[in-house]
């Protein structure tokens, strides 16, 4: 460890962090825009600055390392005063609209300029810079004139993500965060995971509003209005709307849904639950009759979109399964239409999910089951946080509700830890055993597969069968193993990939600020509801086995074909 002086405080702190790590780890606060704790720090904003014993000025304390006896100085009248001119120039640069702004009270940089005490714009009526919004997809819009240069979204896409979407281009005044050749986003290799706007401090990338379209459908007389939730959100709202992070609000944000106007609330574990009955059987099909292994899981659709982009070669191992939203679209607008006697063209079917890519999925051509587009809109927690906010409900104090129809709204807690990485193959896998073993196991925890360690291995024992497992969570990652099995020395069974790091929890339509201590804090709510639960396979839900059994038919069956399974694009 290390000793050093901080504000004239003797602080031991663990070697090799740096003197803003430190400082934070003493309970002394330094702003900083472009740092983040799950990224490289890069020293790009210089907001972090302070006097240290040695050193020739001013140092960025998110570079700089501790050292034995160091002094640091964080408060001192130069130190403010080169604070307040950094962010001077930066408002000076920067969009006044604040209070229209989307992200109005959730900015960094807003709350940064209020810390550090800036009232007035000293330098106003320059030259400001002028960039046309790119709102060219159906997921992210960027709006660089809000950009501040932190670099923040260059380095998750370079460094986690590893898809390289982004680079600082230009130089001087003119310069800018840009896709390559400046195109807009639906024109590049996005995959609308939407991690960029989950770290961007300010409102330069954010989430594709929708939620005006939700009030409108709402509003309609005509309409019924029907949403599914995801596994995620329920541990992700309470967050969003100022409670702890990992509050479980399940019963809370059925209540506020109903508030709101929504005809139906409706579980999406229900339908996880339904991915792996599908999954499941198929992954069983593709070990007996010599299918292509490893399956790979297909839920996370800023995992698919990857696959379409970067290996068309390998789409094949992909899980035909639909995601979750996309089965629970194609039932709400067949089966539930037709057992409820509603017209499904009057019904708007709305998903709440963790996740930016979610919007793009509902649009794929494939999700089209029912004769109609099957889910029509899909929010992130973070809209639904902004529509929950309009509406004026204190959310803490609501009762709880139960999730709407009998039909329709049971999920087991297998669909529950769907929402976090290593979930979905704990789900598969208990239900896979079942089915091998031919009665219920009770040795259901598969503890190899939990974590938050972007990549997983084990190898499993399934109803005494060996099964090689992997499990990603972050493009990265994904990137990694699909190049090891392109090269042919990737040795596994099934392996579950989602596209944000740590899975659901991680999405990118989740609160902000957010940090993997906050997405630890998500993940362990999960699985207290799953350890509390008493239905904890997805197999063994009454509802899914009354679906089968009065409707669907078998898993992979033909009606099952038409509605739960999908194609991919080459
Ligand atoms: Fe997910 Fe899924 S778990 S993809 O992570 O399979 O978004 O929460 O809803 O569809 O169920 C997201 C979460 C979500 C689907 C499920």
């Amino acid at each position: 460890s290390i000793t050093l002086t901080i504000n004239g405080m003797t602080v031991t702190v663990p070697k090799g962090i740096t003197i803003l790590e430190a400082a934070r780890m003493s309970g002394i606060y330094i702003p900083t825009l472009c740092y983040h704790p799950d990224l490289k720090p890069e020293g790009a904003c210089r907001l972090c600055i302070c006097e240290v014993s040695g050193a020739k000025g001013l140092v960025a304390s998110c570079c700089y390392p501790v050292a034995e006896g160091m002094v640091v100085k964080t408060n001192t009248s130069k130190v403010r005063a080169a604070r307040r001119m950094v962010m001077e120039l930066l408002l000076a640069n920067h969009p006044q609209d604040c209070l229209s702004c989307q992200k109005n009270g959730d900015c960094e940089l807003q709350k940064m300029a209020a810390d550090l005490g800036v009232r007035t714009r000293r330098f106003d009526g320059g030259e400001m810079k002028a960039h046309t919004i790119d709102d060219s997809n159906p997921c992210l819009v960027r709006d660089q004139d809000k950009c501040i240069l932190c670099g923040r979204c260059i380095r998750m896409c370079r460094d986690v993500q590893k898809m390289n979407v982004y680079s600082y281009a230009r130089r001087g005044f003119d310069s800018m965060v840009s896709t390559a050749f400046e195109q807009d986003l639906s024109n590049v290799a996005c995959t609308y995971c939407g991690q960029c706007a989950s770290v961007c401090p300010t409102a330069a990338i954010r989430e594709k509003d929708d939620t005006e379209r939700v009030w409108d459908a709402i509003h309609d007389p005509d309409k019924v209005v029907v949403c599914q939730i995801a596994p995620a959100v329920r541990v992700s709202l309470g967050e969003e709307l100022g409670m702890e992070p990992g509050s479980i609000v399940t019963g809370k944000m059925v209540s506020a849904l109903k508030s709101l106007g929504f005809d139906r609330v409706f579980d999406t574990d229900f339908s996880a639950d339904l991915t792996i009955m599908e999954e499941g059987h198929e992954f069983l099909q593709r070990v007996q009759n010599g299918g292509i292994l490893p399956m790979i899981t297909s839920c996370s659709p800023g995992w698919v979109n990857m696959c379409e982009l970067k290996y068309p070669d390998l789409l094949d191992h992909l899980s035909t399964a639909k995601s979750p939203q996309g089965m629970f679209g194609s039932i709400i607008k067949t089966y539930w239409a037709e057992k409820a006697g509603v017209d499904p063209a009057n019904i708007v079917s709305v998903s709440i999910m963790p996740c930016t890519a979610k919007k793009a999925e509902c649009l794929r051509p494939q999700l089209r089951a029912s004769g109609y587009q099957d889910v029509d809109i899909s929010i992130t927690t973070r809209e639904l946080g902004r529509m929950l906010r309009e509406d004026g409900l204190s959310f803490e104090s609501l009762p709880d509700s139960d999730f709407d129809d009998p039909l329709v709204g049971l999920g087991s807690s297998a669909g529950v830890i769907f929402g976090t990485s290593g979930g979905v193959m704990e789900a598969a896998l208990r239900t896979v055993a079942d089915i091998v073993a031919g009665e219920e196991l009770k040795d259901i925890e598969y503890t190899a597969v939990r974590g938050l360690y972007q990549t997983k291995e084990a190898t499993v024992y399934v109803a005494g069968h060996k099964v090689r497992i992997a499990v990603c969570n972050s493009l990265g990652a994904a990137q990694q193993i699909m190049d090891r099995i392109r090269a042919g020395n990737a040795e596994y069974d099934f392996i579950e990939i989602m596209a944000c790091p740590g899975g659901c929890i991680g999405g990118g339509g989740q609160p902000v600020p957010t940090s993997m201590a906050i997405k630890k804090k998500r993940m362990e709510a999960l699985y207290r509801i799953d350890d509390a639960s008493r239905l904890r396979k997805s197999h063994d839900n009454p509802q899914i086995q009354a679906l089968y059994q009065n409707w669907l038919g078998e898993p992979l069956g033909e009606k099952a074909h038409k509605l739960l399974h999908t194609t991919y694009s080459r």
